[in-house]
């Protein structure tokens, strides 16, 4: 029985890209992504410190398929920042898509992290873009808000969960991602993939249910 956790003043829920697009019925749906949302709502109750991300294109990203000839989504290319999966289009800044899904009910969220505004360069990770370069912001906010410990849930599990949880260890964070309130998008091996490196990353995972 996993010990139950009750988070403290140093503790900070982080809720990745609760968003239309990646539930059914979006441009980029995440299977079952909507079942997180009732999860995420009653975690974020147990939370004294909640950040939000939102994936938030301009039209025309370069993550995009639609924006490279010749090219359709899920091909990989090469671009000056190393490999890219390309998307369907998504997430376009102020469209319904981009929007939080009506389900999401957290009225106490501090902070609302848009990631993916730069055209050339997409960005999965809460705290750097897929350059690994162009910090954020939100490792700067978490430490200055004295916030050791991070807490994450959402979507996708492969990808926007995964490059947070990583890159919030790379910052000294203590990260546990809650699997069971996340879902992943499943592009050839990339959810066994993600489990791989919380492994090597010491990414701990814990139950929605164990968090009160
Ligand atoms: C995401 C692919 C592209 C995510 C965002 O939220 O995991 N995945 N943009
Ligand atoms: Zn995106």
């Amino acid at each position: 029985m996993t010990e139950t956790i009750h988070p403290g003043s140093g503790d900070v829920l982080l809720v990745v890209d609760p968003q239309n697009d990646f539930c059914p019925g979006g441009a980029l749906a995440v299977p079952s992504g909507d079942a997180v949302l009732p999860m995420v709502n009653r975690l974020a109750e147990c939370f004294e410190h909640v950040v939000l991300t939102q994936d938030w294109h301009p039209g025309g990203h370069l993550s995009f398929a639609s924006s490279h000839l010749g090219h359709k989504p899920y091909d990989v290319i090469a671009l000056p920042y190393g490999e890219q999966i390309l998307w369907p289009d998504h997430c376009v800044q102020e469209s319904f898509g981009a929007a939080f899904h009506r389900g999401l009910h957290i009225p106490r969220a501090e902070l609302i992290i848009r990631k993916g505004h730069h055209r050339a360069i997409d960005s999965y990770s809460a705290f750097y873009e897929n350059d690994r370069r162009t910090p954020t912001g939100l490792g700067g906010y978490l430490r200055e808000r004295g916030l050791t410990r991070i807490f994450i849930a959402g979507l996708a599990f492969d990808y926007c969960v995964r490059f947070s949880a990583e890159d919030a260890r790379n910052h000294g964070f203590a990260v546990m991602v809650i699997e069971d309130a996340c879902r992943g998008i499943g592009v050839g091996d990339s959810i066994a993939a993600a489990r791989r490196s919380f492994t090597d990353h010491n990414v701990g995972s814990v139950h929605a249910g164990a968090i009160r």
